[in-house]
């Protein structure tokens, strides 16, 4: 039996990368400087698993920005627009170029898209591929990484993403052609980077092939079956170890199982019922390996020993102990660095600590399983086994985390709690009288600039260098401020910017109960960019009213309406790490009820129209579609619960990040929010055509300019989005507002393209009132 891990955390467990690389891109630093930095995590990560125990140590899984544009860069895909920048850069920069953009010669050079890998919330970069596509060896990180840890004296096992889910992850920029049909032409790319392994002995090459776990086509299976059967009969001695994660193997199941390679990673807590489907197909070959990946590389709970060891034992029962390797469920690059820094009982209780496991700690949970299901180490006798054991327990027993009250109204809920009073078409007329909204109404998405000046209030209030009352004052200046911006600039719907937040779901956590927290558990989004997700570990309800007091002292400043600004249940489920110990769609009603009780003060305390994001319900999508319809039916039914504690004349937005929405479509229209602000300004026509072509029924903001740029967009090209969404969209259905939240960008810019946003909905008004 053998102990195999697929991924380590690459920004080092006090964000040392994140440090370097921001220094470096401000150029504080040299480059030799960042370069090191990334060498010492490698050596610090690979020592630390190899003192663990760890057998199968992955290498080439740390990356300066992201594994998927590292792949890009070992291939050679370098979009056209880089070629240039790629004869005079040097890698690092070309690298970073394609990552978050560049100048040349004046001009901006726009860097390459990001999205969502799978179902996290992590970010990759999304590589591009043309007609005529060619691939070379273009960067050797994954040879030099397995020399680089040789040279520590430790035996790696270089990891690479397949090259079929490599292509499927990619989009093409042109037609007449599927992505699928270049892996002719990729995989000679591969065959190099073997070979050259090869002459450095390697012995294991795992391949990620997450794609298993999704809906394949005949020909995406059929490719899988090619693939790696030639990959096989060029390179018989490299052990591969196929990687599936996140899901089960569905359809695929048989196609997979029938590929010659070595080993197969299984991830046996997204899909503990594979095992079994596998060891009773009789169709895995007498000479193929399982990677059991039974502890959790997407959350933060202490495994379950005793549960994991029934899995395994079902495994060696079947296959011999030679045959099973212990390992995480996927990489842990989705976990926090390490438990063991979080020394501040106030913030994370000694209770709940006592039920976590970040990486580190993960790493020893594969080891000691392995120890424990080979009888290396008698669990009878065994302190660890007991501790183990003595953690589950108190979790499940805690009185922490039973909240009878809660539970009590989960199962009251009825069929009239998730839907408003009436229809759209009522309340509309009911807001329409109550608000006294111009024809395409001007508003933002909520947060205005977070400078670092604000940022610095939130640190020193946090050390006690200012008292609660400075705090106070100086975020009530900013939001006065603020609002007299609005005021000024005619601003129809104002927000009071959230200055009092940070992250908008530890905000909002921070004051739920139900929700812990960690100091320093943070986990890469994208780039140097890291979240530090709060932990749901027991039944949610909100004490007492979260944002009433900023909406209300807003209000009090101005006799323009302020919106509410809420984030909504599916998002802070899916943005938090989530209790395993019941579904997560309970978890998710739980929230709904407490932003509802939100939802009904604010209305209470004056507050007409209020908006509870929902960035996240696009990603929360599971990752097989015939699971799609169960989600949607209750994340959908969660934000209505949320959203319909209300009278008709109060009126409900949404906002919605990331503009794939047409399969999804119907179920947004049913969320039934009376606005959805959403982000379209990337692809602004394929947007507005699909709600268009939908007809969707309720009042629409596409946002008419890029928050993510610090171009100031001007007010023709505004007006021009603006007339094309009339030309699909009735006119009283719309809104006018940027794409999202205002909080990464500076004043400066803010302000000029806010002017310009709000002359272009005057002339638009102009035009219906004077049509030539
Ligand atoms: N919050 C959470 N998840 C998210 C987003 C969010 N996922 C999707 C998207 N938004 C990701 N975007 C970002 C944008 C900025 C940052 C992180 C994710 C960011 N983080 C700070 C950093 O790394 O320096 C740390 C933030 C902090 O101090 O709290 O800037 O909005 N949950
Ligand atoms: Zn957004």
């Amino acid at each position: 039996m053998k102990t195999n891990n697929l991924g380590y955390p690459r920004i080092g467990s006090n964000r040392e990368l994140k440090k370097a690389s921001e220094l470096y891109w401000a150029g504080k630093i040299a480059v030799d400087e960042l370069i090191e930095a990334g060498k010492n995590i490698r050596r610090q990560n690979w020592h630390l698993q190899s003192e663990a125990g760890v057998d199968l140590i992955p290498s080439n899984d740390f990356s300066f920005y992201d594994q998927v544009l590292d792949l890009t860069l070992t291939v050679g895909a370098i979009p056209e627009r880089y070629q240039e920048l790629a004869k005079t850069n040097s890698p690092i920069d070309l690298y970073f170029a394609m990552a978050r953009g560049a100048q040349r010669d004046g001009q901006d050079v726009v860097a390459m898209e990001m999205t969502k890998w799978f179902d996290t919330n992590y970010h990759y970069i999304v590589p591009e591929f043309t007609k005529n596509q060619k691939f070379e060896l273009f960067s050797e990180k994954v040879i030099t990484e397995f020399k680089e840890a040789n040279a520590l004296g430790i035996t790696t096992k270089p990891v690479l993403i397949g090259p079929i889910s490599y292509l499927l992850l990619g989009k093409e920029k042109e037609e007449g052609f599927h992505r699928i049909d270049l892996i002719d032409k990729l995989l000679p790319v591969y065959f190099e980077i073997f070979e050259k392994l090869k002459a450095e002995n390697v012995e294991y090459i795992q391949l990620d092939e997450p794609f298993l776990a999704l809906n394949l086509t005949d020909k995406e299976r059929n490719t899988f079956t090619k693939v790696y059967n030639e990959i096989n009969e060029r390179f018989p001695n490299i052990k591969i170890i196929l990687a599936n994660y996140f899901d089960c193997f569905g359809e695929n199941l048989e196609t997979a199982l029938a590929l010659p390679v070595d080993t197969f990673h299984l991830d046996l807590v997204r899909c503990p019922s594979q095992l079994d489907d596998i060891l009773e197909s009789g169709k895995l070959a007498s000479n193929v390996n399982l990677s059991l990946g039974v502890v959790d590389g997407r959350n933060i709970w202490k495994n379950d020993f005793k549960k994991s060891l029934e899995l395994i034992k079902k495994a060696t029962d079947a296959l011999g102990e030679n045959r099973i390797l212990i390992a995480p469920s996927c990489s842990l690059i989705h976990s926090p660095c390490d438990l063991d820094l979080e020394t501040n009982d106030v913030i994370l209780t000694p209770e709940i600590k006592q039920w976590l496991a970040f990486a580190k700690q993960k790493i020893n949970e594969v080891v000691l399983l392995k120890k424990f299901a080979s009888n290396e180490i008698d669990i009878k006798n065994s302190i660890d086994f007991e501790e183990n054991r003595i953690a589950n327990e108190n979790r499940k027993t805690s009185k922490l985390i039973h909240n009878n009250e809660v539970k009590t109204r989960v199962a009251g809920i009825t069929a009239s709690d998730d839907k408003r009073k009436s229809t759209f078409a009522t309340r509309r007329k009911s807001q329409i009288e109550a608000l006294n909204l111009p024809l395409f109404p001007t508003t933002t998405i909520g947060s205005f600039p977070q400078t670092a000046e604000v940022r610095s209030w939130r640190a020193k209030f946090k050390k006690g260098e200012l008292t609660t009352e400075q705090y106070n004052e100086l975020i009530e200046k900013e939001t006065e401020a603020t609002i007299r911006f609005q005021e000024e600039t005619g601003i129809d719907v104002l927000v009071h910017g959230e200055f009092e937040r940070n992250d908008m779901v530890e905000y909002f956590g921070e004051q739920l109960a139900g929700f812990s927290f960690t100091k320093n558990g943070w986990v890469q989004s994208y780039g140097s960019r890291c979240v530090k997700p709060p932990v749901i570990y027991g039944d949610v309800s909100r004490p007492n009213p979260m944002t009433v007091k900023w909406s209300k002292y807003a209000q009090s400043l101005t006799p323009k309406w302020v919106k509410g600004m809420l984030t909504g249940p599916v998002t802070i489920l899916q943005w938090s790490f989530v209790r395993n110990d019941q579904p997560r769609s309970e978890t998710c009603t739980q929230i709904a009820l407490a932003i509802r009780d939100e939802v009904v003060d604010l209305e209470k305390a004056g507050i007409k129209i209020i908006q509870i994001d929902e960035p996240a319900i696009r990603e929360g999508l599971p990752l097989r579609k015939e699971e799609w319809a169960n989600y949607l039916d209750w994340a959908v039914k969660a934000f209505r619960i949320s959203a319909s504690g209300v009278n008709d004349d109060t009126q409900i937005h949404t906002h919605m990040c990331y503009s794939e929405f047409n399969d999804i479509i119907q179920n947004i229209a049913d969320m039934d929010a009376d606005v959805i602000t959403i982000e379209c300004s990337r692809s602004q026509m394929e947007l507005l055509d699909a709600f268009a072509n939908f007809k969707y029924p309720n009042e629409i903001g596409p946002g008419v300019y890029d928050i993510h740029s610090p171009r100031v967009p001007s007010s023709e090209e505004m007006v021009r989005l603006l007339e094309k969404a009339s030309a699909v969209i009735p006119v009283d259905q719309l809104w006018v507002n940027p794409d999202c939240g205002l909080k990464t960008r500076h004043w400066e810019e803010t302000k000029k393209a806010l002017i310009e946003m709000v002359a272009a909905a005057q002339e638009m008004r102009a035009a219906v009132e004077n049509p030539v």
